[in-house]
């Protein structure tokens, strides 16, 4: 039987702009009130999975949400026509506004926890949405998140698909990127390692100072149930709380892992130790390949640097032919440590023997590299099969979504834009289109009322 990885990216939103909306995330905070460009946001996003797919990647797309969420503000209060919900929400909440115009579900890491049939006991792949609850804007997003995963992977008899765990700080969830897997191929047993941010129920353990941990232990334990995981085949590690502090709000800032490697900061985790003896042991017991573990030396790469160019935000994909590239973000060829780190890695004798460099600025911008921007669902022929095949990329799927974004998206947005009521209009009309053809249904809720 063949597998594969199939990275699913999402589509970037008609409403892509720069509010300043998650704390705790520099580049978001850096850049709160920059002037955003929806068209060249999406058209980067198409770019990158156009060339994935050149490579010969199974590249799938994940439609945005609809923004502005009319919905929020209505039940936080707003009322009237549309326009006067907007206008309303500009002149007394702002910031409820820009919340509810974000187009953070692009970032398609934060989607869902994803577990391959592999791994889990009923032999189906399984699907837990994240609840995104740490920040009001994405905790917008589970819902038609469900909604959308569904009409990806319909097949009852091959996916199985779970509610969002409940919405509230104990149960933080910030999907797939707190969350790797490791294994030999992808179709055998993997490892999943859960990376969490802080203890809910016990105050008393570790937990970062100045920034909140968006994930915890008690979530990530939840979804490892949900998907029918066992335990000899998990592992969970506390995030360094050193590292949120500087920056690091999701693992996939300072880790990422494919296959039998795992590329990490010396200063990822807490009890680095213990992880790595309790990975290595577990790791043995699935696969006879050796595992690779590509720890990187404060002394080669800061935090800093790790958090300013997205170093470990990377997707580290491997090829036909079994070898890996890693896709960076252009940020890593310009920052000098980082390109001398990146080059002696390739020199070293480890599976990476490429780096491909991408233009994703607008998404960076908002603190989203390119492993923020995809969703990887491992897959067997038979599951390949039945996932919708409007939303597998082709030739002719990028043509279209290149044809539709050029038709519908603003060069430019300002948070003044925001309360324009044409852009709900627009980003209606735009979705509508989308959804026919992507064939999914009805999965908004403008469509379902
Ligand atoms: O949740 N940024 C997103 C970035 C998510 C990155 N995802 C991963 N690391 N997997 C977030 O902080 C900023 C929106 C704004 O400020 O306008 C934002 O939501």
């Amino acid at each position: 039987m063949k597998y594969f990885e199939a990275n699913f990216d999402g589509l970037v939103g008609p409403t892509h702009n720069y509010a300043g909306l998650s704390e705790g995330n520099v580049a978001s905070k850096q850049n709160a009130n920059a002037i955003s460009s929806p068209k060249s946001a999406a058209l980067q996003g198409l770019a990158k999975m156009k060339a994935l797919s050149d490579l010969g990647m199974i590249q799938g797309v994940i439609p945005p949400q609809e923004r502005p969420d009319i919905y929020a503000l209505k039940r936080l209060g707003f009322n009237g026509t549309e326009a006067n919900i907007l206008e309303q929400a500009y002149k007394k909440a702002p910031s409820l506004l820009a919340a509810c115009c974000s187009a953070s579900s692009m970032w398609t890491a934060n989607a869902a926890t994803v577990s391959p049939s592999a791994d889990t006991d009923d032999r189906k792949v399984h699907f837990t949405p994240a609840n995104l609850t740490n920040k009001f804007h994405r905790s917008l997003e589970p819902e038609i998140t469900g909604n959308v995963l569904r009409a990806i992977f319909g097949s009852d008899s091959h996916f199985s698909h779970h509610q969002h765990l409940n919405d509230n700080d104990h149960f933080g969830d910030e999907g797939a990127a707190n969350h790797t897997r490791l294994c030999g191929e992808y179709g055998e047993q993997g490892i999943e390692i859960f990376t969490y941010g802080k203890h809910a129920f016990n105050q008393s353990m570790p937990k970062p100072q100045r920034y909140d941990a968006r994930q915890t232990l008690e979530a990530s334990k939840a979804v490892a149930r949900l998907h029918g995981l066992r335990d000899e085949h998990v592992v969970f590690v506390q995030q360094n709380p050193d590292v949120i502090d500087q920056g690091v709000f999701h693992n996939d800032v300072i880790s990422v892992g494919n296959q039998n490697v795992l590329f990490y900061h010396e200063q990822a985790f807490l009890d680095h130790d213990n992880f790595v003896s309790d990975l290595t042991e577990k790791f043995a017991n699935v696969s006879s390949k050796p595992l690779h573990l590509i720890k990187v030396a404060t002394s080669q790469v800061s935090v800093e640097d790790c958090v300013n160019t997205y170093l470990f935000n990377t997707q580290i994909i491997t090829l036909n032919d079994d070898s890996m590239v890693i896709i960076a973000p252009e940020h890593c060829r310009q920052n000098p440590r980082v390109k001398a780190y990146l080059d002696s890695l390739l020199a070293e004798n480890s599976p990476i023997k490429e780096v491909k460099y991408f233009d994703v600025n607008e998404s960076m911008k908002n603190g989203g590299g390119p492993a923020c921007l995809r969703l990887r669902v491992a897959l067997t022929q038979s599951e390949l099969e039945a996932v919708n095949p409007n939303c597998l990329l082709t030739d002719e799927l990028y043509g279209k979504l290149t044809a539709w974004v050029n038709k519908h998206y603003r060069d430019t947005l300002t948070f003044d834009d925001l309360r324009d009521p044409q852009l709900v209009i627009e980003s209606r009309n735009a979705l509508e289109e989308l959804t026919k053809i992507m064939n999914l249904g009805s999965v908004y809720q403008f469509q379902r009322m």
